[in-house]
């Protein structure tokens, strides 16, 4: 188990020692806690994915590489606006930078289908794109911020894969990067919520639903500086709050217990310690 943490403005390295035992004392109260959790919630962000080779957007390296390479900041490069202004440019960013095709779940999306599929996650809210929770075979799960794997037409709606829309076959000349709806011209863009776009409402609604119902609510790998998505924790009303994280967040002194520790090495620890659920339970 790393002894590190990072800082939140992604700038700096802080090396904050934490004790073997602090941390597995953490693990065990967590382990207790979904002993006896039947409606969880989790909710995550681009931390949960680091461990799978997916950078974050506050680390150094992603604002840094599209700085250098495009010579705008991420929120520029993913913005509705930049989007339909210079649309080689945005799926450069993103085919380059943002999609990869090769990342598998780690320890923390297994873990965490697997407690869905124990009867103690009622359902995992996700800012992320990647669609590394299903994969893992997760169940019910809220895309607040949509998903790189679903791909449409804006003419005509029609639904492309992701396959599809890497093949330079079905892309624009002379860059061969825009894909372009064979049905109607139009341009197929994925499925994702750009900077300056609405949160698509059903998941909106599940994800809410989700979290006012839940008895436990675990936030993970996530800044909580994106907006409206971190105002949804105001809706649980459970028992407990657990937040696991590297760096800190606006929600450490909400919590009941807060873990600074990678996420898949903690879930992937956790999992193995939940109390099996007694099967004439209801
Ligand atoms: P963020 O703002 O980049 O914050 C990530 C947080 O996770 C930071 O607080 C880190 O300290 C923490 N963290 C990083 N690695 C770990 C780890 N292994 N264990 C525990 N904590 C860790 O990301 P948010 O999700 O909060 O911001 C929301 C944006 C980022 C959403 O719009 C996402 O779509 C977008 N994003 C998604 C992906 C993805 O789909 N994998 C990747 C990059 C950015």
């Amino acid at each position: 188990m790393s002894d590190f943490v990072f800082d939140e403005n992604g700038d700096e390295v802080v090396l904050k020692k934490r004790t073997q035992a602090e941390l597995e004392a953490g693990i065990a109260e967590l382990a207790d806690i979904l002993g006896y959790t039947r409606r969880g919630v989790f909710f995550g962000g681009a931390g949960v994915s680091t461990e799978s080779g997916i950078p974050d957007f506050r680390s150094q390296a992603s604002e840094e590489l599209a700085e250098e390479l495009f010579g705008l900041p991420p929120e520029i490069l993913l913005s509705i606006e930049f989007a339909r202004k210079d649309p080689v440019t945005f799926h450069r960013y993103i085919r380059e930078h943002i999609i990869d095709t090769a990342a598998k779940p780690n320890a923390a999306h297994l873990a965490l289908a697997k407690l869905e599929a124990d009867g103690r996650l009622a359902a995992v809210v996700t800012q992320n794109i990647d669609g590394l929770h299903q994969l893992a075979g997760s169940q019910n799960v809220y895309e607040l911020h949509g998903s790189l794997q679903r791909n449409y037409c804006e003419g005509c709606a029609a639904k492309y894969s992701l396959d599809w829309v890497l093949d330079p076959a079905n892309c624009r000349e002379p860059d061969q990067v825009v894909p372009v709806c064979p049905k109607c011209g139009g341009w197929v863009r994925p499925d994702i919520v750009l900077y300056g776009e609405a949160l698509p409402e059903n998941a909106m609604l599940g994800a809410v639903a989700a979290i006012n119902d839940a008895d436990t609510l675990i936030v993970g790998g996530t800044s909580l500086v994106v907006y409206p998505a971190a105002n949804f924790l105001h809706y649980f009303k459970g028992h407990t709050r657990v937040l696991i994280n590297l760096g800190p967040t606006g929600y450490d002194s909400h919590a009941d217990l807060v873990i600074s520790a990678p996420i898949g090495e903690v879930l992937g620890e956790v999992i193995d310690q939940v109390p099996p659920r007694n099967t004439s339970e209801t």
